[in-house]
């Protein structure tokens, strides 16, 4: 048996067996997060995703250390394109996936701008999920590794919040899992969608997730 913690949360603490729980980090990727890549071409100020990295550095360490499951996801697609789907490939006449950018094809496996920033890189024995979709069970076996191993509740960091943070926390809690989204960890390129898309997670009771921080859990795990 182990102990069960009350991880501070709102809008009520979460309840979580840290033998069950997973870190799982959403697409901490060179393209979204730094100067030059994938995210700045569409426009984007890189630096409002930057603040995550820190206190996800911390929330690593602490999962480390307590033993945590702990997962990566990259979005991307196969080097011959054959997972992008043309909808996804071209956007208003706009095509960005697949092409030359300052690290490599866009969004594409294998290249430098499609791997996870230095500050976060996986560990060996890190499962890392690659995903083609926004959301991470899509098309990947990220669900049969945590059922594998029971798991129950996921502590979730990652980039963009209302993208694929909420695409997979949606997808994880209609498959039965409890999310707990650290809101220091996760980040968004509009500072509105950030504060809404937070709003969303616990509204209602916890609709589809906790939202908590990387202190209270590196508090709770430490
Ligand atoms: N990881 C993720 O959220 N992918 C995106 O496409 N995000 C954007 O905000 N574009």
């Amino acid at each position: 048996m182990s102990d069960l913690i009350d991880l501070p949360a709102r809008p009520f603490p979460a309840v979580m067996d840290p033998t069950r729980t997973a870190l799982v980090v959403i697409d901490m990727q060179r393209d979204f997060l730094e100067p030059g890549g994938f995210g700045e071409l569409l426009g984007n100020d890189v630096g409002l995703l930057r603040t995550t990295i820190e206190p996800t550095r911390s929330v690593l360490d602490a999962a480390r250390a307590a033993g945590l499951l702990v997962i990566h996801t990259r979005e991307g697609h196969r080097p011959d394109l054959t997972d992008c789907p043309q909808s996804k490939l071209e956007r208003g006449g706009k095509r960005f996936i697949g092409t030359d950018g300052p690290m490599g094809r866009i969004l594409v496996r294998g290249e430098s701008g499609h791997d996870i920033i230095d500050e976060l890189a996986p560990l060996p024995g890190e499962p890392v999920i690659d995903k083609p979709g926004k959301g991470a069970f899509y098309a990947t076996d990220l669900e049969l590794i945590l059922r594998d191993r029971s798991i129950r509740t996921l502590l979730v960091c990652g980039v963009t919040t209302e993208v694929c943070v909420h695409t997979t926390v949606r997808e994880a809690n209609d498959r039965g899992f409890e999310c707990v989204v650290l809101e220091d960890c996760v980040g968004s390129y509009f500072p509105e969608f950030q504060r809404v898309g937070l709003a969303m997670f616990e509204a209602q009771g916890a609709i589809f997730a906790w939202v908590s921080s990387s202190t209270a859990v590196c508090r709770s795990l430490g």
